[in-house]
């Protein structure tokens, strides 16, 4: 009798810590955080201020400070100059230009285009991540995604 709760109450224990050890493997599968390398100059605060929206929307950033390096970056990761903003970043094998809102970067990453070099914010927009005051929506501007065949559409209206 005793030894029969004893079985019972082991199985019951090993179901509840597989369950446990399922969430936990679940929950850290998701925490994964996803690296970005973000290239800029030394002289450039909203880049930073865009790197640290990025670090806290759960990328791991990586910052390599080019000064005299952004021209022939942007050329040759598909930025034109209409395109161009300050930062440039890489991450999952997309081209992140400029201001874009981490939450454009994960929905690019989720849906894989084939045809897309990347996202672009141009310019400097004013209400965009890393340019206003923290935790603010972004509003006032596109973002846009460009592609391999040169072309360009908007992505995200804001
Ligand atoms: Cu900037």
């Amino acid at each position: 009798m005793t030894k029969s709760i004893m079985v019972k109450t082991f199985a019951v224990m090993m179901v509840l810590l597989a369950s446990v050890t399922q969430i936990a493997c679940t929950a850290s599968e998701q925490s994964i955080p996803t690296a970005v390398t973000v290239y800029k100059t030394s002289t450039c605060p909203c880049c930073d201020s865009w790197i640290k929206h990025m670090s806290e929307e759960g990328f791991q950033v990586t910052t390599e400070v080019r000064d005299n390096d952004m021209d022939r970056i942007k050329a040759t990761n598909g930025v034109t100059d209409k395109l161009a903003s300050c930062h440039t970043a890489k991450v999952g094998g997309y081209v992140i230009e400029g201001h874009v809102p981490a939450s454009d970067v994960k929905r690019l990453l989720k849906e894989k285009p084939a045809d897309v070099v990347g996202l672009t914010a141009p310019g400097m927009p004013m209400k965009s991540p890393g340019m206003q005051a923290e935790g603010l929506p972004p509003k006032g501007y596109d973002v846009i995604a460009f592609k391999k065949d040169g072309s360009t559409k908007v992505y995200t209206r804001y």
